[in-house]
């Protein structure tokens, strides 16, 4: 980068110092990638002669963000995904050398009054030395396949121990007390190559459908034990591809061995905050998709390892456990009961475990999830407690969500003596906000992120395997940052600074796109499966009159539905949609508004942010006259309800919205898209992965709301004239959700990912005992004391 920028200063002299002194003017110190490509593309129009497509171009195309202090200007530039390099350029002398990323924050620092030159840096990059790290920019979030691919050709080749490596993890496997696998008949790999023929010959003069018991007592004598399949056949199967990876070992081979082990019979999947409940707790505030995706994820779950261990000739029950918080005053939610039996699921269990004050007394009320961090330690431990006595042993794997969740994890998965720990993010905050981290004081009274982007970083490093719901998630796009990528290095400026925090090519990362209940989100053509015995109720929500809980109706209710549904977060941007809708009076005669989301009284509401929402809303519907167009219902539905929601607003030929500033991923966005509506996302975060723009719906940039509004009025006036449009809008959405977001192909994928990672852990030192210190030490010396203040 630095030679492009000195052969751009060498060939465009004038040009470069010109737009420099023009970045200068600016009263901000900081600049965002939008200003720094819009001052350039002016200059460039301003002074024609190729500018725009010179070398300056190419290297501010891909700059992410700059910074001055009025004499010297450093730029961030992003040259790749997740790959970056930073710039030094004096304004004066147009001298420019490249300076490393600590230098780059520092500079930073400085303009937010902090100079610190030594302060506490974290760099997790030491610690990854000589560990294998994805190179292709394609590959990110592919981490599987990629470790599968280098570590067994390094395990089996370069070591040449790694089947005595195999037979030891074979012979690690028990159920309660029961040895699995391998029994003590087998002690070396050529013995356990000769047990291989012996049983070989055994099973091939047996029909395919023997079951095991009738050749447990035979196989057992060679040294073989419960695990390696149902009926003779598999067992051979099994055998047989052991047998190949001990010839020549392939990554093929071994994924699809080890998917035949048992070794995940029970799970804890953290979620503490929120009201996590079955009913009535969908659209408060901090509760929502997180809450549906973990219950979905469940039932999926239980319904794969059911099959898998079934399948290898063990019938035991799986066990899973959602651990969340018991809050006694529950709010007509079922929330202060200690067990729930997850629905759906024939064993699955919500386990809720109080948090306690510093006297030990049960706190009672629902604690925002901005709150909650003072809370976790001594949560971990009563969990760990709980745990044991519901298992009777610890589980075999640890699944975190949210960044709470993710740092109970850690510490559970630490303190029960390694066990193997997954990570789903749902959300990471540092991305929502602008400058969340330069300027974390100023927010932290509210927000805390001092403590969540501290106990991020500790989980994000601490876990075996993280699952993300999309690519951009990860690494973004070719223009914006992901989430994790937003990790890599960041100032805190007075706590510490961040040079390596997460690497996005870390082979930890992988796509596991989550789904919608197919059994309740189903396209609205399939009129045998419609819920009519709803309609009534559904009328009544869209059509009806007043009522407590609502505002506004239809005056013209022939016109078609624009219909948003989300929590009444700021984040969201319902406020911004129905401002957009107010402004365009093409839009409004095209269609009338339909928002689910929060409560109509603030009375109702017991957060800061949502109340505020609520004002915004009732004073945007007073002073724009929407009440005859627009109908809010304050309400909670359940799922069943919202399911056929969907599909009433496409038998209407109506169309879903999702206007957020910034979406993680975008449950609504799915199951509307599953139901059949063309569906309008935000380009900001997962919808601009989950729709493909223009064939199974539309993106559109909140940040330009009159736009967005245009290309919605646009389709239904299209759509009115053309009903084929909407057709072939409404086929594609439900075409795309079928081929890629759906439970059945999430948990084949999570057990994979489970066994392979376990395994791995078990096999080579992914352990990372030297990680795992480093961050116990800012566990202690960072986090704690940051939440200790908080209480
Ligand atoms: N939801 C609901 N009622 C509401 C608001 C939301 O049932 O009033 C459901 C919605 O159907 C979806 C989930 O809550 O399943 C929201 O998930 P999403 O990923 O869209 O957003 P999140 O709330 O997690 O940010
Ligand atoms: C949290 C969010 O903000 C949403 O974007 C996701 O869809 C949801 O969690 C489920 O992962």
């Amino acid at each position: 980068m630095i030679k492009l920028l000195e052969t751009a200063i060498d060939e465009q002299r004038e040009s470069v110092s010109r737009l420099v002194e023009r970045y200068m003017r600016s009263e901000r110190p900081f600049l965002v990638r939008s200003e720094l490509w819009d001052e350039f593309r002016e200059l460039a129009e301003a002074e024609g002669d190729g500018l725009g497509d010179s070398k300056l171009g190419r290297l501010l195309y891909n700059a992410q963000e700059g910074a001055h202090d009025g004499k010297t200007l450093v730029l961030a530039v992003r040259y790749q995904i997740a790959r970056w390099a930073y710039l030094w350029i004096d304004a004066a002398t147009l001298e420019a050398r490249e300076i490393d990323v600590s230098q780059y924050l520092q500079f930073k620092e400085r303009l937010v009054g902090v100079d610190q030159p030594h302060a506490l840096e974290l760099d997790i990059e030491p610690f990854m030395r000589g560990f294998p790290r994805l190179q292709e920019t394609r590959s990110i979030g592919r981490g599987v396949e990629f470790l599968n691919r280098r570590l067994s050709s390094q395990l089996f080749f370069e070591l040449g121990k790694g089947d005595r490596k195999l037979l030891e993890f074979l012979k690690a496997h028990t159920v309660g007390k029961r040895q699995l696998m391998i029994n003590g008949e087998i002690q070396g790999v050529q013995e356990l190559r000769a047990a291989i023929r012996t049983a070989n010959e055994l099973l091939e003069r047996l029909p395919g459908q023997t079951p095991w018991s009738e050749v447990e007592r035979e196989l057992g004598s060679m040294g073989f034990e419960p695990g390696w399949g149902d009926t003779a056949a598999r067992v051979q199967e099994t055998l047989q591809l052991l047998s190949d990876i001990l010839e020549a070992p392939a990554p093929g081979v071994l994924e699809q061995f080890l998917a035949r082990i048992p070794m995940i019979f029970s799970m804890a999947i953290l979620s503490p905050h929120g009201y996590f409940g079955q009913e009535n707790v969908l659209g408060r505030p901090d509760t929502g998709g997180q809450v549906v995706y973990i219950l979905d994820q469940v039932r999926a779950l239980e319904a794969e390892m059911r099959n898998r261990l079934s399948e290898q000739g063990i019938n035991i029950e799986p066990r899973i456990y959602i651990i969340t918080r018991l809050i006694p005053e529950s709010d007509g939610t079922l929330c202060h009961q200690r067990i729930e039996q997850v629905k759906g699921c024939k064993s699955a269990k919500i386990l809720r475990v109080p948090f306690r004050d510093q006297h030990g007394e049960v706190i009672p009320q629902w604690i925002s999830r901005f709150e909650i961090w003072p809370h976790l330690d001594r949560f971990a431990d009563e969990v760990q407690h709980e745990l044991l006595t519901e298992l009777g042993t610890r589980p075999d794997l640890i699944v975190g969500n949210y960044s709470d969740g993710n740092l109970v994890a850690t510490l559970l998965a630490d303190r029960l003596g390694g066990v193997t720990q997954c990570n789903i993010a749902h959300a990471l905050e540092k991305t929502k906000y602008l400058y969340s981290d330069l300027y974390w004081r100023d927010n932290d009274e509210q927000y805390h992120f001092s403590c969540q982007f501290t106990a991020d970083l500790i989980a994000m490093n601490a876990a075996d395997f993280i699952i993300t719901s999309t690519y951009q998630e990860i690494a973004g796009t070719s223009y914006s940052v992901g989430q994790y990528e937003a990790y890599e290095s960041f100032p805190m400026p007075g706590l510490y600074r961040v040079v390596q925090g997460i690497d996005a090519f870390d082979p930890k990362f992988n796509i596991v796109s989550p789904g919608a209940d197919a059994d309740i989100y189903f396209p609205y053509n399939q009129k045998e499966w419609r819920r009519t015995d709803l309609h009534e109720e559904i009328g009544a929500l869209i059509f009806g009159g007043e009522r407590e809980d609502a505002r506004g109706h239809f005056a013209d209710p022939d016109k078609p539905i624009l219909f948003t549904m989300a929590r009444l977060d700021r984040i969201k941007n319902i406020t911004g949609l129905v401002e957009w809708y107010a402004e365009s009076e093409r839009l409004q005669k095209a269609v009338n508004l339909l928002v689910v989301a929060g409560s109509v009284n603030e009375e109702h509401s017991g957060d800061r942010e949502e109340q505020e929402q609520i004002r915004t809303m009732h004073s945007l519907m007073h002073e724009n006259g929407l009440d005859d167009k627009m109908r809010w219902l304050g309400v909670r539905l359940n799922k069943e309800i919202t399911g056929e929601l969907y599909r009433c607003v496409a038998d209407h030929r109506g169309a879903f919205v999702q206007p957020a500033l910034f979406e993680a991923f975008g449950l609504t966005v799915v199951e509307a898209m599953a139901s059949g509506l063309p569906t309008f996302a935000t380009r900001y975060g997962g919808p601009l992965e989950i729709v493909q723009n223009g064939v199974s719906g539309f993106h559109i940039d909140p940040n330009h709301g009159d736009q967005a509004a245009e290309l919605m009025a646009e389709f239904f006036e299209r759509c009115a004239r053309d009903p084929d449009h909407w057709n072939a809008i409404s086929d594609g959405a439900v075409a795309r959700v079928q081929a890629r977001y759906t439970w059945k192909l999430y948990a084949e994928r999570m057990m994979t990912l489970s066994r392979i990672y376990g395994f791995w852990r078990h096999v080579t030192d992914l352990e990372r005992a030297e990680t795992r210190r480093y961050l116990e030490m800012f566990y202690k010396l960072q986090y704690k004391p940051l939440a200790e203040a908080m209480a």
